[in-house]
């Protein structure tokens, strides 16, 4: 017979004082290591609550079948109050990524056509390609440069730029110029509100921020602050994108960009296109950077891996004499790889949604309307789920029949991760001329864990190493 909800383990009946337990625990940076700790004490399903916020955890592949077939017709995943509060103070438009019901499905489907559909990737490849052999030469330069033949250094600030230039060249169907020595200082205090604006996400998950911004708090001010230059970074591209285009009425045919393919067609309202394209802007930067910098921190720590995967790319190019759009169903290993990432190191510590009917999971009745989570980077580190999760083995994602609702750094179904073309094809781009050009290497082998800001982070600096082959 089926338990009741009120069954199910775990702790959720004093929310403020979990809340306090929880900062004591310095949870607030720790969420994805709390979860592991929970799920080992409790079992695969538990009930929270911290704060304001009650969820039901769940961590198997199985269970996560049954959550999103009860997602529904408007999947809804977790409000980050925090975004939608900064929305309704500036009077600014939801995008897709806040909106929710029949609006969002209406935006969300025109949207998929432009920035999602297969039939794009054929535009995104050449304007990627481009970017991927720019920071090639970026690095060759810099490796001269050092007069040592090497270049030691603490990648991320190059991969933010390298994220936003990639997301930018395929919004815009321009370039930024962020490959260049001298770069916009603009363009450099967009990447940093980014940043400012995910880490002072984090502590409003659990602090309504309406209640700090009442008392003036420090953190709602700098999280204004940093939408702010979002925004106003966002809005002086589409501008100039919205100028041009008033102005010359024949392109050459040439791919005009998903901003401007989305003016042209004409069904969706001006501020509609914006929010989304903003939100497209923002979310393109911290999440494809940080999860190269940890490919290149695994392949660092595993040159025999690297060496096969470059053979791999080898193989693909001379087959296919340098047609990319070729070249990239030929390199499941690499592909493999950027999934293997994902799954040790995933950008989202949980997949969330409330689900529309009563559903049984590990043979608890969870009521209609109950918010449910996947903890995703505990799932990802779960012996049963993959056998010696410690090991980067980019190989076990090559048989499919293997993969039942394991692979879901990217979410699930029609509200999966909209970039999430823009983000495999960048990515995949990058490691291809990457490992085409240098052997990246590593100092010592500490283990870097993940720090949460809203995103999971390396808690400290990696220090890479580059050589030319
Ligand atoms: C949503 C992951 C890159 C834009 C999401 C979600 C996840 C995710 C887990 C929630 C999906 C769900 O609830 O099922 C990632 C990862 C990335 C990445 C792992 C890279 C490694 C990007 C990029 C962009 C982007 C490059 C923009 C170009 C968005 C947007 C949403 C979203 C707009 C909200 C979609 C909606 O609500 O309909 N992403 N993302 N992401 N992502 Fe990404
Ligand atoms: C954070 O408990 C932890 O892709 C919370 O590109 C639940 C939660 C809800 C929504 C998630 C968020 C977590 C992590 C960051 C995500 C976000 C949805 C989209 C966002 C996963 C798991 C992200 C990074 C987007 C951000 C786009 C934005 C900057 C415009």
């Amino acid at each position: 017979t089926v338990q009741a909800f009120g069954e199910i383990p775990g702790l959720w009946r004093n929310g403020l004082a979990n809340l306090y337990s929880f900062w004591k625990l310095d949870g607030f940076r720790n969420i994805h290591r709390v979860m592991v700790h929970n799920f080992n004490t409790f079992g695969p399903i538990y009930r929270e609550k911290i704060g304001y916020y009650d969820s039901v955890n769940i961590i198997k592949p199985e269970d996560a079948a049954i959550l999103f077939k009860a997602e529904g017709h408007y999947p809804k995943r977790l409000t980050v109050e925090a975004w939608t509060s900064y929305r309704d103070y500036r009077n600014r438009k939801y995008g897709v990524l806040l909106k929710n019901g029949e609006d969002w499905r209406s935006n969300r489907v025109i949207l998929n056509r432009e920035v999602i559909s297969p039939k794009v990737l054929g535009n995104f490849v050449p304007l990627l390609d481009e970017v991927g052999q720019d920071f090639v030469a970026r690095v060759h330069k810099k490796i001269e440069r050092s007069g040592q033949g090497k270049w030691t250094t603490d990648l991320s600030q190059e991969l933010f730029k390298y994220a936003l230039e990639s997301v930018g060249s395929v919004l815009y169907g321009e370039r930024l110029g962020l490959m260049l020595d001298y770069i916009n200082p603009e363009a450099q205090h967009f990447i940093d509100c980014i940043s400012l604006m995910f880490k002072t996400t984090s502590p409003m998950l659990y602090i309504p921020p309406a209640m700090l911004r009442r008392v003036g708090a420090k953190i709602w001010r700098d999280h204004v602050e940093a939408w702010d230059g979002i925004f106003n970074q966002a809005d002086r591209c589409i501008q100039n994108i919205y100028r041009t285009m008033r102005q010359d009425t024949n392109t050459h045919g040439k791919y005009p960009g998903v901003l401007a393919s989305l003016l042209v067609l004409d069904k969706l309202s001006i501020e509609d296109i914006k929010a989304s394209v903003t939100e497209l802007m923002a979310g393109g930067v911290d999440t494809t950077s940080i999860t190269l910098l940890w490919t290149l921190y695994e392949l660092a720590r595993h040159p025999d891996l690297q060496e096969e995967l470059r053979a791999e790319v080898a193989v693909a190019r001379q087959s296919t004499q340098g047609d990319m759009l070729q070249m990239l169903k030929m390199i499941p290993l690499v592909k493999g790889a950027l999934k293997e990432t994902l799954r040790l190191h995933p950008v989202a510590v949980s997949l969330q949604r409330y689900i529309t009917e009563d559903i049984v999971i590990q043979n608890y009745h969870i009521p209609c309307g109950t918010l449910v989570q996947l903890g995703l980077y505990a799932m990802g580190r779960d012996p049963d789920v993959f056998p010696r999760p410690e090991k980067y083995l980019p190989s076990r994602w090559l048989r499919t029949e293997n993969q039942y609702f394991r692979s879901l750094g990217f979410g699930f179904g029609p509200r999966q991760c909209l970039g999430r073309r823009i983000a495999e094809t960048e990515m995949q781009l990058f490691l291809i001329h990457m490992l085409e050009n240098f052997r990246v290497d590593k100092q010592r082998q500490v283990e870097v864990h993940s720090t949460f800001e809203l995103i999971l982070l390396p808690e400290k600096p990696i220090l890479l190493t580059l050589k030319p082959l």
